[in-house]
């Protein structure tokens, strides 16, 4: 049987990418924020250029001192970056080719190269006007922040009650210390007035439990997320795995909500470079396994960082249901990795994952980060989609975008079992 919305061979590939193009996003996880959290919430030409991505990426090409960069203020530093990524060499990494993305979706003559002309037309609009902008542009409809009750200036917006005045932002409880930097944590933890100590006594593990419940509850925080490195173990009988049984699993279940775990990443390799100085590490799947057996009513959110995990942890996705992978993380997020990526997610798991998320620190990234993987996420299904036609099996275009729907705004809020 055929239907009238069928779509020829011909108008097949066209179609998917218009549509992918076109579909509303939510992105659950970024380092945004929504603009009642004032300062935190970054954006402008300045901030653009100084995204620590290119950061990095520009000490490739200069002997500068790194404390001379860090002493320099933002808007000299984006002028060191443009000259030295964009007008020396060309700007054909992700991040730069990024840059000029957003240059060209936001109206500028991108052939001018006038930096100043650009930011003088940013300095004239406001936050809100530029949020709003930007969404539509980019065609963005929910953004998951990232959330962390030790930062005291964040801390001071949630207190206050306006930190969910925004319906368009989410919060997420980011709570790295607590795994990876256990004293810190005992201080801030202190600081705040809960009852705990160094030794993992039953009155710390309760008064950890009640820090993270009323943090989930204040902010309303639909997961609670960690970062690791890549030889996080589990189970191991160590501090990681005490804290993750006894305090963080109890809690999630207790409130319903995922864990979500973004693993491979080795902190300050060269600390000199500051945010931009991490690096990525191979990661033992097995670890995530053993979580999704021990834990089956728990729901996990996963992603890796190194490019040598993602065939295995896919794999692993294929064995349980309480684990959703999601995102090309951080260096994988370039177009060659999107591509890989995505092609044999979907031929391992049809469109039962979640593509992409943008990791944007900069409002205006959700710009190129999204445009970039939307094309690719359309062209490798249109892929799908031809090979199907060629058998017979013809998509309508109903069900393209329910399709793209899934992968990029259901599959997550069905997981979270608060389907919109
Ligand atoms: O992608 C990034 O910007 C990194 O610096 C990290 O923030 C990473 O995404 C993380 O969430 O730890
Ligand atoms: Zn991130």
């Amino acid at each position: 049987m055929t239907t009238q919305t069928d779509i020829s061979l011909s108008d097949l590939r066209e179609t998917v990418e218009r549509l992918a193009l076109n579909m509303p996003v939510t992105d659950m996880h970024t380092h945004l924020y929504a603009p009642e959290f004032g300062n935190l919430l970054l954006w402008g030409i300045d901030e653009l250029l100084t995204y620590h991505y290119l950061i990095s990426e520009s000490f490739r090409w200069s002997e500068e001192e790194y404390s001379h960069f860090w002493s320099m203020s933002k808007r000299e530093q984006a002028d060191w970056i443009w000259k030295l990524l964009f007008l020396d060499h060309s700007p054909v990494s992700e991040a730069a080719t990024g840059f000029i993305t957003i240059l060209k979706r936001l109206g500028f003559d991108v052939s001018s190269r006038n930096l100043d002309d650009y930011r003088q037309a940013l300095e004239k609009r406001t936050v809100h006007e530029q949020v709003d902008t930007v969404m539509q542009i980019a065609g963005i409809e929910k953004i998951v922040m990232t959330n962390d009750p030790f930062d005291p200036v964040e801390r001071l917006v949630w207190q206050s009650g306006k930190g969910k005045t925004d319906p368009r932002f989410y919060a997420a409880l980011r709570v790295d210390a607590l795994l990876g930097d256990w004293p810190h944590a005992v201080s801030e933890l202190q600081s705040l007035g809960y009852d705990v100590q160094a030794e993992w006594t039953e009155r710390t593990k309760e008064e950890t439990r009640r820090f993270l419940s009323e943090w989930i509850i204040r902010m309303d925080a639909l997961y609670l997320a960690v970062s690791m490195p890549g030889d996080f173990k589990y189970p191991a009988g160590d501090h990681r795995s005490k804290m993750i049984d006894e305090v963080m699993i109890p809690v999630c279940q207790e409130l319903n909500i995922p864990f979500a775990l973004m693993i491979g990443v080795r902190r300050k390799v060269n600390p000199s470079l500051r945010l931009a100085g991490d690096m990525s590490m191979l990661s033992d799947v097995s670890a995530v396994e053993a979580l999704c057996r021990r834990y089956p009513e728990q729901k996990f959110l996963v992603t890796m960082l190194a490019r040598e995990n993602q065939h295995e942890l896919t794999v692993l996705a294929r064995k349980f249901r309480n684990l959703m992978i999601f995102g090309c993380w951080w260096f994988l997020h370039i177009e060659s990795m999107v591509e890989e990526m995505t092609r044999f997610r979907l031929e391992l798991l049809g469109t039962s994952m979640i593509p992409q998320h943008s990791d944007c620190r900069v409002f205006e990234q959700l710009i190129y980060k999204w445009e970039h993987s939307r094309r690719i996420i359309g062209n490798v299904l249109a892929d799908k989609y031809e090979k199907l036609h060629q058998s017979g099996w013809n998509v309508t275009e109903e069900e393209i975008k329910r399709d793209l729907n899934d992968m990029l705004n259901r599959n997550f809020w069905r997981f979270l079992g608060k389907e919109q």
